[in-house]
């Protein structure tokens, strides 16, 4: 479990003494003994220039002299872990270095989870550095990299340290071909450069306008963090249980869909449409994307039909998977692999469902289910070239970190998005009783400020998508992006407590557009199921009145920037780092917590609803903490959800009656408008 630290290493603002791995002889678990100050420099080392040999002069010494079967007592199985990646490295199976490196590539992805499984078996820090300096040198860089952040975030060794941001890390994921080759000329020319990053395609295509959207840099940061915090090949022999992993599967990419049709409404764009197998692709995609190595992200033409792809499946597997997880839904349960039936039809069916869906190593039958959304990923990754007759690299949909530039992937989404959803219809309704909370009166919801959004530039690092060499020096490389903001405010509750005793409340508040692209008021069901989670707390009510202020960057669904890889390395570098509120990238970036909206505003829903805390919370004192800042999309690190409640509860279901909802006291509702400021570049 990573708890939120503060490390303020107070020895005065000067650099780091460099560790001394040959005193050192602790093998503790935990590791105590290591500054956290002294582990974030260490892991900004091993990723500044992962194409490059090591800079860094105290690790440098370590590649040479480390053999990682020396000695077995460092690791918690006595070597095994580490004993298989030494065979595959004698026997030259691993993969080459300065090649592509794709998750979904099952080789690669068991190579990436080896150096996984060595991390998680080092007893120490120092067996994990080490062995992190010694397959750096070894292994492909991006099966490295994956195999660091994800050890990073689940190791409980790394308690504390920050990732740097991906997109400056492996910036080439997060940016387009023009800008690459501009940063490399500069290098080449020794002249700093800054660099403007315009959004894919031209105005000529509709799906432009929304292209900031699937091309944020933080939006893809919270997207590809999502899928380290919940890996589909996560087994709980790592070490803990991902509570309700295949429920957040549903839940964060619903809220992705649904969000990406609150943008496609404020820009008069209809909500996307799902994919269909039969059907062809409407959109194509030219992602204008290079790798670091193996040559351009291929493109694919519109309106073309999916095709078989060669070694990976055919399109009527995909049908037939589809078929089978209907089936599932239509009897209420799910066939595990050894015949016993699995009972869906409850608040924790949704859940088995993204296991087989996604399908992740949770899935109850994955030979009956297959991995419908895995394979539908390199299914449209590959329509570029679907036989491999020109040897095209994987498409974007490959990578988690450039999947949402392709406007497939939203059809994609919105696709498991409605099988999620004829799910949670075939549920019964939320009575009436299930829905009120007595003596509770939710009177008003509103805003303190102005809901308005605009777009601001912003700047990242480009030094690491360019090569080095002994005695050149870096030059200031940026790229330049503009990206969604908005002013901050407070969301204001009135709520009267007519019990005798204060109550423990969990307030859930979700911002619903009003009207379709045609101006027309969206039906009550339409409109529940494109409602956005906004916020989810706990409160302790007092008898009487209550005012309750929540200000826009406490919510429970948004995570502030990741510091600049700079910021790091000169935070660890004085050893006075303060990165609490930086302990996930998982979660919505706070600048996009409002939907666009339009100049002359855009007509929003926002609903609270008070319900009894003392039932929905699984921790003790939830008022008190934030569990990590971005639970509701991302849970709270390696514990329970913290709610018992299904996943947005209570529009989940259906409501035949709409004056259900309307009448229950402790749910209130307010007709609310977004403005976007156009005048701000
Ligand atoms: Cu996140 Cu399809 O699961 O991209």
């Amino acid at each position: 479990m990573k708890i939120l630290i503060l490390f303020a290493l107070v020895a005065a603002a000067t650099a780091l003494p460099s560790f001394d791995f040959d005193s050192y002889d602790g093998y503790q678990a935990g590791d105590p003994s290591v500054p956290v100050a002294q582990k974030q420099k260490h892991v900004n080392n091993l990723l500044w220039k992962i194409y490059d040999h090591l800079h860094d002069g105290e690790l440098k010494t370590i590649a040479g002299s480390f053999t990682p079967e020396a000695d077995k007592s460092i690791y918690t199985d006595g070597g095994e872990a580490v004993h298989h990646l030494v065979q595959e490295l004698n026997d030259h199976r691993l993969l080459e270095q300065h090649h592509w490196f794709s998750l979904f590539n099952e080789r690669q992805r068991e190579e990436a989870l080896m150096l996984f499984d060595v991390f998680m078996h080092c007893k120490n820090w120092i067996c994990f550095v080490n062995n992190a300096v010694y397959w750096r040198e070894k292994m492909n860089e991006g099966e490295f990299v994956y195999a660091l952040y994800t050890a990073v975030i689940h190791s409980d060794l790394a308690e504390g340290v920050v990732l740097p941001p991906l997109y400056e890390v492996t910036p080439h994921l997060f940016t387009n071909s023009e800008i690459i080759q501009k940063a490399y000329t500069a290098k080449m020319t020794h002249t700093p450069g800054k660099f403007h990053m315009e959004f894919t395609g031209t105005k000529k295509n509709k799906e432009q306008r929304v292209a900031y959207f699937g091309e944020d840099i933080g939006m893809n940061t919270h997207h590809v963090t999502w899928h380290m915090d919940y890996p589909f090949w996560w087994k709980d022999s790592y070490g803990y249980h991902l509570d309700r992993k295949g429920e957040l599967f549903f839940w964060v990419h619903h809220q992705l869909t649904i969000r990406f049709d609150a943008e496609r409404l404020s820009n008069w764009l209809d909500p996307v449409d799902e994919l269909h197998w039969e059907n062809p692709i409407e959109e194509g995609f030219a992602p204008h994307t290079i790798y670091k190595y193996g040559g351009e992200f291929p493109a694919r033409p519109d309106h073309i039909h999916f095709e078989d792809v060669d070694g990976v499946a055919r399109v009527r597997d995909m049908i037939i998977m589809e078929s089978r997880i209907r089936d599932a839904i239509a009897h209420g349960y799910i066939e595990a692999d050894d015949g016993s039936h699995i009972d869906i039809m409850n608040d924790r069916g949704i859940d088995k469902l993204g296991d087989i869906i996604e399908s992740s190593l949770y899935s109850p039958n994955r030979q009956y289910y297959g991995a419908l959304h895995n394979l539908a990923h390199i299914m449209l990754g590959r329509q570029g070239d679907p036989h491999g007759k020109y040897d095209m690299p994987p498409g974007v949909m490959e990578h988690f970190e450039t999947a949402t530039r392709d406007p497939s992937f939203f059809r994609l989404h919105k696709y498991m998005d409605n099988i999620f959803k004829e799910h949670k219809d075939s549920l019964p309704p939320y009575t009436r009783e299930e829905l009120e909370f007595p003596g509770i009166n939710a009177e008003s919801i509103g805003v303190e400020g102005e809901l308005k959004t605009f777009f601001e530039g912003y700047e990242f690092d480009l030094r690491n998508a360019v090569d080095s060499a002994e005695g050149i020096e870096d030059v200031e490389l940026k790229s330049h992006v503009h990206r969604l903001n908005h002013h901050d405010f407070s969301f204001v509750a009135d709520i009267t407590n007519n019990n005798r005793n204060p109550v423990l409340a969990t307030l859930r508040i979700y911002l619903c557009p009003r009207r379709d692209s045609n101006g027309v008021i969206f039906e009550f069901d339409d409109g529940r199921w494109g409602c956005i989670e906004m916020d989810k707390f706990w409160r302790k009510l007092k008898p009487g009145s209550n005012h309750i202020v929540r200000k826009s960057s406490d919510s429970s669904v948004t995570v502030p920037d990741v510091p600049h890889f700079q910021t790091l390395i000169d935070a660890a570098n004085s050893g006075n780092v303060d990165f609490s509120e930086h302990s996930r990238a998982c979660g919505i970036p706070n600048r996009m917590f409002l939907p666009k909206g339009k100049k002359d505003g855009m007509e929003f829903a926002l609903v609270l609803t008070v319900t009894d805390g003392s039932h929905d919370a699984t921790h003790d004192n939830p008022e008190d903490g934030e569990h990590g800042g971005s639970h509701s999309l991302c849970g709270a690190h390696g514990e329970s959800y913290p709610d018992k409640r299904p996943m947005g509860y209570p529009i989940d279901r259906q409501m035949p009656d709409r004056r259900v909802f309307e009448s229950v006291p402790n749910f209130v509702m307010q007709i609310v408008k977004i403005y976007h400021d156009e005048s701000v570049h």
